[in-house]
């Protein structure tokens, strides 16, 4: 285990490249100056994060992993005094792409983006590029042009919850696995990292796949149906987050069976409700997604108007949490 936890704390991978703070949205030429060259700010023109409007768009509000990053992003940017415009696209994609062009109309200087899917927002995207905003995206990554993308390794994270449940099962299980929201890059790496790692043992096998869309109450009802299909068959469950765990447990457990004993279930996210269910023997592990983006996508703002270059990919550090840990992470997690 001691191995394991060292390495599993990943690094912060930086991909510099340069970028120059953008010019006023006017479209006049600076007086004097060549329209043709990009000229350092000097000190007096120079706005700050005081200056400048940031528009956000959240693809939906539900659960305590995207309420968290909502804090984290409100919460920044009125320590900050930022004026932020907020949307939240309730789980619609095509209302994401609007919301997008809504910030741009209402001529927001940059714009912090939350994407629901991969190819869905490559349209706001494209219209971010146009009007000339520079776009930070969080938490996935959308098809297209951005300044930069933050995000938590999510191969990595299927790769631990594979490695884990083959420790813990003797690499010999039959396997649940409950997907994110189809289309979403999360959701495509984290199957893909769980199923390469699992390919090495030949006993462990997936005998379902479904999406449950990330929630709570969909991860529940999936996890029934399964139950009904494959009853005592499912020793394993590995859920692309928390919440759908939190689902799948309270299933298998108005179907009769002891999840912790007869189905082992691992999961991804970190939050409160899944570390008690560790500290009581229910999940056996999460391995951490850091929801908490605002402060990173303010200091990156902050520097591209400073005219500093910025990375175009950081990735969040994450942990993994199990019954040797919870208890010290339980009291702070969201
Ligand atoms: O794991 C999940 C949320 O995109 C990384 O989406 C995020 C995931 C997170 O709904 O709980």
């Amino acid at each position: 285990m001691k191995k394991l936890f060292s390495i599993l704390m990943t690094t912060v991978l930086v991909f510099t490249i340069g970028g120059c703070a953008p010019r006023e949205n006017t479209n006049q030429a600076p007086q004097g100056t060549d329209n043709n060259q990009t000229e350092e700010p000097t000190a007096q023109e120079q706005r700050t994060l005081q200056d400048i409007k940031v528009g956000f768009s959240q693809m939906e509000n539900n659960g305590p992993w995207r309420i968290a990053e909502t804090n984290s992003v409100r919460g920044e940017a009125d320590k900050r005094g930022v004026q932020l415009v907020y949307t939240d696209a309730q789980s619609d994609t095509a209302k994401q792409v609007s919301d997008v062009e809504d910030l741009i109309a209402q001529g927001v200087d940059y714009i912090i983006l939350a994407p629901r899917e991969y190819e869905g927002l490559a349209p706001a995207l494209e219209s971010a590029k146009e009007a000339g905003i520079p776009v930070i995206l969080i938490d996935r990554e959308a098809k297209g042009d951005y300044l930069t993308l933050v995000v938590s390794d999510f191969i990595w994270e299927g790769q631990q919850a594979g490695v884990l449940l083959a420790e813990k099962t003797g690499g010999k299980a039959n396997i649940v696995e409950l997907s994110g929201t189809a289309g979403s890059s999360v959701a495509i790496d984290r199957a893909n990292g769980f199923a390469d790692t699992i390919k090495e043992y030949p006993d462990m096998k997936i005998i379902s796949s479904q999406s449950a869309d990330f929630s709570r109450a969909e991860g529940q009802k999936v996890m029934e149906n399964i139950i009904q299909a494959k009853g005592k068959d499912i020793t394993a469950v590995y859920a692309h987050n928390d919440e759908m765990a939190i689902g799948a447990i309270q299933a298998l457990k108005a179907a009769g069976m002891e999840p912790g004993k007869d189905v082992i279930v691992i999961s991804i996210d970190g939050q409160k409700d899944a570390l008690k269910s560790i500290i009581s023997g229910e999940l056996f592990a999460s391995i951490e997604c850091s929801p908490f983006f605002g402060p990173i996508a303010f200091d990156i703002i902050e520097r591209h108007l400073a005219g500093e270059a910025v990375e175009k990919k950081i990735i969040n550090l994450d942990r993994i949490f199990t019954a040797e840990n919870a208890e010290e992470f339980v009291d702070t997690a969201y």
